[in-house]
């Protein structure tokens, strides 16, 4: 079983580089502490350093499956991206009595993006650094979208420091929803050949797409004000009133938060929150946008988000819950309306064979 792993990661990048899941014990290799750095929803990860090196690396354990092993592969192919946090080493080991792939990863020691912002002096944080941020995440998610691969879980808990210092590179982390996203259609709809291919057939790569950009616009409001764009009114993680507010992309941009924000931010995030996900900005279209093309010459407008995200500190569990569910919401539409189009095309499918039948 896990062979197929180690051959899919060593055939995906060159030889030289290539990855092979280590089938000999970790602690050879590497001291497991006891420190707990986060707990994801497929495994926890904790700090571990290295034998040969002393450096201290992250180590994600998650149990044997093949969503496990889907998550490795995609996050291998993505590591040679700065903003993706790297892949060192991949391990197949028993732990705990189980069978378990073991992730070595460089360990980001700066925390979360919206934590090191809100440590930042009040008024320091401006429009420009906004632009600076968003490009480094708009790198990561073009790098990705290039390979076909649709991460799905872009949230603020997921973007993580190098180092605290003013030296850190932001990084993206946890490919656990990730998904390839290239049109293999002999794999996804078996029974067609490709000149019959209807355009719906070939959208379903689109809106895996479209869900790390929705995201990417919501990251962009929330650095640029410190709320969120949609919430719930009673502090309920997602209600029915939320939900409705999302789909009909129900948004403003306040005062005095937004009174000094420029035009072409705003215009990006319309963009980006387009609630149609056809008519939604694609990630080269946000490339080539004036904010992030020349995000070296956006305003340096001071912003409200330092003091906001102060002062709505106890409510960012809630914001992080808030944006989960929103994910889980959009992966599982994007799903059903899949199944709907392929039902959709099938259907008429069989009506061809019928006229072509009748017509004999
Ligand atoms: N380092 N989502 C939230 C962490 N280095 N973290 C999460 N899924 C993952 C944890 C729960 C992300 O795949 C996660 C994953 C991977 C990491 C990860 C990877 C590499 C780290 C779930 C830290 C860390 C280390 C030292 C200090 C600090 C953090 O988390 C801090 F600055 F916070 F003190």
């Amino acid at each position: 079983m896990f062979k197929s792993l180690t051959d899919s990661i060593s055939s995906t990048k060159p030889s030289s580089t290539g990855l092979k899941a280590k089938g000999h014990p970790i602690i050879n290799d590497y001291r497991i502490s006891d420190k707990v750095l986060g707990l994801g929803i497929n495994g926890k990860v904790v700090e571990c350093f290295s034998k040969a090196n002393g450096q201290k690396y992250a180590l994600k354990v998650l149990r044997d499956s093949a969503k496990a092993r889907r998550e490795v592969e995609l996050h291998w192919r993505a590591s040679g991206c700065k903003h993706i946090v790297n892949i060192s080493d991949v391990y197949e080991n028993a732990y705990g009595g189980h069978k378990c792939i073991l992730v070595v990863m460089e360990c980001m020691e700066g925390g979360e993006l919206f934590q090191r912002i809100q440590e930042r002096a009040e008024n320091a944080f401006t429009e420009r650094e906004a632009a600076e941020i968003m490009h480094d995440i708009c790198r990561a998610i073009q790098y990705l979208h290039s390979k076909d691969i649709a991460h799905r879980d872009i949230k603020p808990e997921n973007l993580l420091y190098t180092r605290s210092d003013n030296t850190g590179v932001l990084k993206l982390t946890d490919f656990g929803f990730a998904k390839e996203t290239s049109n293999q259609l002999s794999l996804q709809t078996p029974c067609y050949t490709p000149y019959y291919v209807a355009p719906e057939v070939l959208g379903p790569e689109k809106y895996d797409k479209s869900c790390d950009l929705w995201s990417l616009g919501v990251i962009m409001y929330i650095l640029l004000c410190g709320y969120p764009p949609f919430y719930s009114n009673h502090g309920l993680a997602i209600s029915p009133g939320m939900k409705k507010r999302i789909r009909a992309g129900q948004y403003d941009f306040p005062d005095p938060e937004w009174r000094h924000v420029s035009r072409d931010a705003k215009d990006l995030i319309k963009g980006l929150l387009k609630t149609d996900p056809v008519q939604r900005l694609t990630i080269e279209q946000v490339m080539k946008h004036n904010w992030i093309a020349r995000y070296a010459e956006v305003p340096q407008t001071p912003l409200h988000s330092v003091r906001v995200l102060r002062e709505d500190q106890e409510q960012w569990p809630e914001v992080q819950e808030e944006m989960t569910q929103a994910l889980r919401t959009m992966r599982v539409d994007f799903e059903d309306q899949m199944t709907l189009k392929n039902l959709e095309t099938s259907n008429n499918r069989l009506l061809e064979k019928r006229k072509i039948k009748s017509k004999r």
